[in-house]
């Protein structure tokens, strides 16, 4: 599904960017969901987690993305693991990023990174619209979950809540990059790189669509206060699911319910 220089730039950078994993209708389906649902949501602008909607739930279920998936963990099988929309209006003249705010949402150590397949989750930034350089790209630092990992080295990694820039360690990363692209683009990464939001200067909403898949037997209990809503969640797109793709948040919903 993958060429190597993708799982090896993901493996290393943390980031890596495929044109054309997901088809250009499932891509119109999924904005118009977006668009609906913002318009009918209270909250105009923001982050929506665990979104449902048939233009969403052919996003999560398709086997491109869980393909892509196992190339990038070296895995024979992943689990769909959470889900989010993120909107952001236009709010701002000029584009700037607030560094205080950059954290990171789960911390891996050298083992988890070194084992195969990787104990980690890959997510997804599915650009349902155009994201150039003033449209609130996210911002990462490549490569800084590999120093994190290798600061840890074999010591547990904090990975319940995520940790600000403030509260991690002192390293040598590298200049903050913007993640932009085209309509249909796909950001293959993972929130264990110091990221955060930026401005939007431009005229419209950048509207980005968050999928996160875990490789098979990795214990889930991230961010632990949220173990319901995931339930909910998945238990909402199993029912909806093709019989044939219901195996992509089986394994999950299981351990969860544990
Ligand atoms: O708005 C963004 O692009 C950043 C989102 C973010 O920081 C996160 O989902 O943890």
């Amino acid at each position: 599904m993958l060429n190597q220089k993708q799982i090896d730039d993901f493996f290393s950078s943390g980031l890596s960017i495929a044109e054309d994993l997901l088809p250009p209708a499932i891509i119109d389906a999924a904005l118009a969901e977006m668009d609906t649902l913002y318009d009918n949501d209270e909250k105009p602008t923001g982050i929506i987690g665990y979104p449902t909607g048939p233009g969403f739930e052919d996003v999560f279920q398709h086997p491109n993305l869980e393909a892509a998936a196992c190339d990038v963990l070296h895995a024979n099988a992943v689990e769909l693991v959470s889900g989010a929309t993120l909107h952001t209006l236009p709010n701002a003249e000029e584009w700037s990023y607030n560094e205080s705010a950059l954290h990171v949402d789960i911390q891996y150590n050298r083992d988890q990174l070194d084992a195969r397949p990787i104990q980690m989750l890959v997510t997804f930034m599915i650009m349902l619209d155009d994201i150039p350089a003033d449209r609130a790209p996210t911002v990462i630092s490549p490569g800084s979950h590999q120093l994190i990992a290798d600061h840890l080295g074999s010591e547990p990694a904090y990975q319940e809540h995520p940790t600000n820039i403030k509260d991690l360690p002192d390293l040598d990363y590298a200049e903050y990059i913007s993640v932009g692209g085209k309509k249909g683009d796909v950001a293959i990464s993972t929130t264990g790189l110091i990221h955060g939001g930026s401005a939007n200067a431009s005229d419209r909403a950048r509207k980005l669509l968050f999928a996160a898949y875990a490789p098979k037997g990795l214990d889930l209990r991230f961010n632990a206060n949220r173990t319901d809503l995931r339930i909910d969640w998945l238990e909402k797109l199993t029912d909806v699911f093709d019989d044939d793709r219901k195996h992509i948040a089986s394994t999950t919903l299981a351990d969860l319910k544990k």
